[in-house]
């Protein structure tokens, strides 16, 4: 508040005074508050920064310019920070400045502040800092793992004609993963009858493919060659696909925990009715697929945390295996009970094969050899069914063999059933 004197005179030698009260309002700076979200993340995660600016007054601030030194977390001395719906910026024009970054792998670990400067073209400044944690990475994972998943091969908008599963080994020794297999369950689904076994070797660091069906016609074919070819057609968006160390079909919506064989598991999507922890990986979609985090080798045992979704980029750098074809099912499976008397065998080769002499051999406890009996080939000759000409008894318990050397270049099978009540 100002006072400012008056005098008056007049030409009678007279004269007054007084005073005229004036307020000059003050000039207030522009100011700002910064945040980071999430505010705490690994090396490889996303961040976005904001600063939220309330503007000098008097005048109003007009002009404002945000810029932040990001060269702590592996960015730029001056970042400009962005007010017009890019960069991450959600809202044009509301004051809030943004810029979305991900962290680099390799940053350094710890608290960070990360100071910002806040300018108007009244010539005027503020600044403040945005507080940003570095978490250490966790310890990678002492096992083979998921390391990537594409559902949305040759759908409508696809990156590639195929789906795909990529392993990575995070450890440093090597794994012989023949005999094992991936399996899929849809996301409500209860069991896992999509089944594709692995043969060959994954060392330590290398990544090993699997290529799958394909949704349709859209999209590039796989880029590098498979170390396996199967024909598992995953969902783009929602699934759950798991690691098994043994080719045996996993059962129930989620046997993470009861079964012993699973290394590993993931759930995908909100529908997925299992997943390593409670959050499951974020949806994939026709364009994208979910990796595992620091190139595969996070493993945390939580979904929602270990996965994130990039464009799809199929690895492989274990080396193919050079083997022949394999059973990759069996209808009935091992160990199954309550079979129909006069049940039919069905077995699923991974490749088409030629059978020759006596490539099969039933056996049962009461009822003997059972290897008289129809056989018809489906599916490209990659499905024999034999039907043996005398029923099987109920109750007995059938082992049936495959010979390799009556399949080209076969391994041995073996199938144990239980025959019951007839179904
Ligand atoms: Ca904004
Ligand atoms: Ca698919
Ligand atoms: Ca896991």
């Amino acid at each position: 508040m100002k006072s400012l004197p008056f005098t008056i005179t007049d030409a009678q030698a007279r004269s007054g005074s007084g005073s005229i009260s004036l307020t000059v309002l003050a000039s207030t700076n522009p100011s700002g508050t910064g945040a980071a979200t999430p505010s705490s993340v690994l090396p490889g995660d996303p961040s976005t920064l904001t600063v939220t600016v309330t503007p000098g007054t008097n005048p109003t601030s007009s002009g404002i310019a945000v810029t932040a030194d990001l060269s702590s977390i592996g960015g730029a001395g001056i970042q400009q920070f962005f007010n017009d719906g890019t960069n991450g910026d959600a809202t044009s024009g509301d004051n809030i400045f943004t810029y979305a970054t991900t962290i680099p792998i390799g940053t350094s670990t710890g608290s960070k502040n990360l100071p910002f400067s806040i300018s108007d073209a009244q010539a005027r400044f503020g600044s403040g800092s945005i507080t940003l944690t570095i978490q250490s990475p966790p310890p990678p994972a002492d096992h083979v793992v998921i390391s990537q998943l594409y559902g949305g091969g040759g759908n409508s908008g696809a990156s590639f004609t195929n789906d795909f599963i990529e392993l990575y080994n995070p450890t440093g020794v090597s794994f012989n993963i023949t005999g094992w297999s991936v399996q899929y369950g849809s996301a409500t689904g209860t069991s896992w009858t999509n089944n594709q076994s692995l043969v060959g070797s994954i060392g330590p660091g290398e990544y090993y493919l699997v290529s799958l069906a394909s949704g349709g016609s859209v999209g590039s074919p796989l880029p590098v060659m498979p170390n396996v070819s199967g024909d598992i057609n995953m969902s783009a968006t929602a699934g759950k696909v798991a690691l098994v160390n043994n080719s045996t079909p996993l059962s129930g919506a989620c046997p993470l925990g009861s079964d012993p064989d699973i290394v590993d598991l993931v759930g995908y999507g909100a529908t997925a009715n299992c997943s390593e922890g409670l959050a499951k990986a974020s949806a994939p979609s026709n364009s994208t697929a979910l990796f595992r985090k620091a190139n595969g080798a996070q493993d945390t045992n939580q979904n929602g945390a270990d996965f994130v979704t990039a464009t799809p980029s199929p690895r492989r750098t274990a080396p193919i295996a050079e083997v022949g074809p394999s059973v990759t099912a069996t209808d009935p499976t091992t160990n199954d009970t309550n079979t129909p008397h006069d049940s039919s065998i069905t077995i699923n080769f991974s490749e088409p094969v030629d059978v020759v002499g006596a490539w099969y051999n039933i056996n049962c406890a009461n009822t003997g050899l059972h290897n008289d009996a129809t056989v018809a080939s489906s599916s490209g000759s990659k499905t024999y069914v034999i039907t043996p000409n005398t029923n099987f008894q109920f109750g007995e318990l059938c082992t049936v063999t495959i010979n390799k050397d009556g399949v080209h270049l076969i391994g041995l099978v073996g199938i144990w059933t239980t025959f019951g009540q007839e179904i």
